[in-house]
């Protein structure tokens, strides 16, 4: 009897803990984009969306504007579950897995279509990585392509020369060294103040940033070569995500999947927009001169096979899938 009693009771107290932290869960999620970013509001729907989908259980804050941790610490926040949930561009961290940067790659995927093939080329690598590193993919939403922004016009390579460059990877450091400009590394959150402050006079960079940037204050000229088009990942920490009910956890990652497929949408439209808004700011949009594309496709080729050389297998079987599905 007295036994019973104490297993009834053990089993109360095991199901009202349960009970209590399916109410209560709470993650938090940092991106370092603007609020009006469009990665950040599709954040916000997603958050929504779990919230409604979960009924409560599971509610996601969404701390943009690199509120929490700063672009470059998200990733290790949401590895050690300083932080749960988070969004990181994955170019950045190319040094430490080459695949993270095969969306950097120049003139690999010019075009939305091709960077949803390359995605899914890189997709089963990067979720083991993911994986092995404590995390799970939740969703990858691209970036409108990168074009370049300059104050002075660039007709050829040759003008590139001397520019002081804001850099965001490993590639855009690289291509910065080999056409000759003075590669700075600067972090978006950054980037206005940088530009104010006259640290620097080119970059390469989404139709989006510059628009979220107001670019056309500093600079003239948009110089439209299309060069990559990199994504951000939203990822969660593996334990939070194997702590929640099934039926939470199903209803995250379905919210994931919609969010993602809303981004890529979203990354379209934003694309048009922006340019219009870069337009309307004065700034001028220019097509690439035949000798700007050789110039920088040389550059590319450059680039590719270095990179190629470090990614080894992994890298390989990644651009042999992306090629095959072309
Ligand atoms: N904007 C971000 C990442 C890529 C993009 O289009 C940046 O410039 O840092």
């Amino acid at each position: 009897m007295k036994r019973r009693t104490f297993f009834a009771t053990a089993l109360v107290a095991g199901l009202g803990l349960t009970v209590q932290a399916r109410a209560a869960t709470q993650w938090d999620l940092a991106s370092a984009y603007p609020a009006f970013n469009f990665h950040s509001q599709n954040l916000a729907q997603f958050a929504k969306d779990v919230d409604a989908a979960t009924q409560g259980e599971l509610k996601i804050t969404v701390h943009a504007g690199a509120s929490l941790f700063k672009m470059p610490e998200i990733k290790r926040a949401v590895q050690g579950g300083q932080a749960q949930a988070g969004e990181f561009f994955m170019v950045s961290f190319q040094n430490e897995w080459q695949p993270f940067g095969v969306d950097g790659l120049p003139f690999l995927a010019g075009n939305y279509d091709e960077a949803w093939k390359l995605y899914q080329a890189q997709k089963p690598a990067l979720q083991k990585k993911l994986d092995q590193q404590g995390m799970v993919l939740l969703y990858a939403v691209a970036w409108p392509p990168q074009s370049i922004y300059s104050n002075k016009p660039i007709h050829s390579g040759a003008d590139l020369k001397g520019l002081k460059w804001r850099v965001y990877s490993p590639t855009t450091a690289r291509i910065g060294e080999l056409v000759g400009a003075q590669p700075v590394t600067i972090q978006e959150a950054e980037l206005s103040q940088a530009l104010a402050t006259g640290v620097i006079e080119g970059l390469i960079t989404s139709s989006a940033t510059g628009a979220d940037n107001k670019l056309y204050e500093n600079m003239k000229y948009f110089t439209n070569v299309q060069a990559w088009i990199p994504k951000n990942a939203v990822v969660a920490n593996k334990k939070a995500v194997e702590a929640l009910s099934p039926a939470a956890r199903d209803a995250l990652l379905k919210a994931a999947a919609a969010a993602e497929q809303r981004g890529w949408e979203a990354s379209r439209k934003v694309d048009a927009d922006s340019i219009a808004k870069l337009k309307a700011g004065g700034m001028e949009i220019v097509e690439p001169s035949a000798q700007l594309k050789a110039d920088l496709a040389k550059v590319g080729d450059t680039v590719i096979q270095e990179w190629t050389a470090k990614a080894g297998d992994e890298g390989k079987q990644i651009l042999d899938a992306y090629r095959a599905s072309r």
